[in-house]
């Protein structure tokens, strides 16, 4: 059926590793112009391949499709680490290399984790650009997504702020993914109940969403830094995702203008814009120039699936 737990699942991921793609070739720009952009994200000539970004998501989607929605720590970090160490050159960030390399040689996760960034933790964008998965596995509480969004977080990202990407994303992903198509999607419905479910700082900037929604997509990256952050790149990619909930080639277009980390935000723009369209709304000639589709796909399958 077209709007099913499936077609959601396919769209979210589907989108998700798209926009990867697409956003990839910008990585680290600023001030891009919209002309370069427009004409990349039209004219879909070569194939789209996704970086890191889409190799962790499908890992995570993988271990909960295989282990009935649940995480498991141990094989989640091992999962990981594995995927890094066949695919090194995916784009991974330094800070993330490093400890996908020390969990690879032996370091249990839990010390890997917690010693990065001189004990600091990581605070980057990475265990929210991988979450969308979370919060696809069907039947499952808010309470339930956030405390999941957390798990799959702190294997890799133990700072507040880390993991606090990875529960709005995911918790994102879950209440659009259950929100019937038609309807119009309320900012503040999707906002309030993230930003009570996040710390002080993220709910701040989660809550100045709303003020950017009608205004030039200048003003979203005026107010955040659209980094490799999670704090800088999560609460632009909801405020993008508000802005065009029905329409991934505008929203992959101002996603990536944003400049700064432009794969991961357009990656996680539209994994909530898949979940909320379904496969039907992802342009077929994306889907067609996708490396892997048909893993994807089954990701996606398997997830929605989960009894
Ligand atoms: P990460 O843990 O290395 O964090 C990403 C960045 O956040 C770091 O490089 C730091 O600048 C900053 N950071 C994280 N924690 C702290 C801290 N405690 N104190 C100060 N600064 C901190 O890696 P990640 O997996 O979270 O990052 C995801 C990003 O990595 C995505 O953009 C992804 O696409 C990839 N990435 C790749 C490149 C590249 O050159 N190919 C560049 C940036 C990011
Ligand atoms: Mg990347
Ligand atoms: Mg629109
Ligand atoms: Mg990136």
């Amino acid at each position: 059926a077209p709007d099913s737990r499936q077609a959601r699942a396919r769209g979210s991921l589907l989108l998700a590793a798209c926009a990867d793609a697409l956003g990839s070739v910008f990585e680290g720009e600023r001030n891009l112009s919209p002309e370069r952009v427009a004409d990349a994200v039209d004219t879909t000539a070569s194939a789209l391949c996704w970086t890191d970004d889409t190799a962790q998501m499908l890992v995570l989607a993988e271990h909960l499709g295989a282990g009935g929605g649940r995480i498991e720590p141990d094989r989640l970090a091992a999962a990981f680490a594995d995927a890094w160490s066949t695919e090194p050159w995916r784009g991974y960030g330094r800070g993330a290399a490093r400890m996908l390399a020390q969990i690879s040689d032996g370091t249990p996760w839990r010390e890997a984790a917690q010693s990065a960034f001189d004990g600091a933790g990581s605070l980057g964008n990475g265990a929210a650009m991988r979450a969308a998965p979370v919060g696809l596995v069907p039947g499952r509480s808010l309470d339930e997504v956030a405390d999941a969004a957390t798990a799959s977080a702190v294997v890799s990202h133990v700072h507040p702020e880390g993991v606090d990407g990875a529960v709005t994303q995911a918790l994102a992903v879950a209440i659009v993914a259950t929100t019937p198509r038609g309807q119009r999607l309320q900012a503040n419905e999707v906002i309030e109940p993230i930003a009570s479910r996040t710390g002080a700082a993220f709910a701040a900037e989660l809550r100045a969403i709303p003020a950017l929604l009608d205004g030039p997509a200048t003003a979203i990256s005026d107010r955040y830094r659209c980094d490799a952050t999670a704090l800088g790149a999560v609460p632009p990619a909801l405020a993008v995702f508000l802005r065009h909930p029905d329409d991934p080639v505008a929203l992959a277009k101002e996603a990536i203008g944003l400049g700064g980390d432009t794969d991961t935000i357009a990656a996680m723009a539209a994994a909530v814009c898949g979940a909320y369209c379904g496969e039907a709304a992802v342009p077929p000639t994306w889907t067609a120039a996708l490396e892997q589709a048909a893993r994807v796909r089954a990701a996606a399958d398997r997830l929605a699936l989960v009894p």
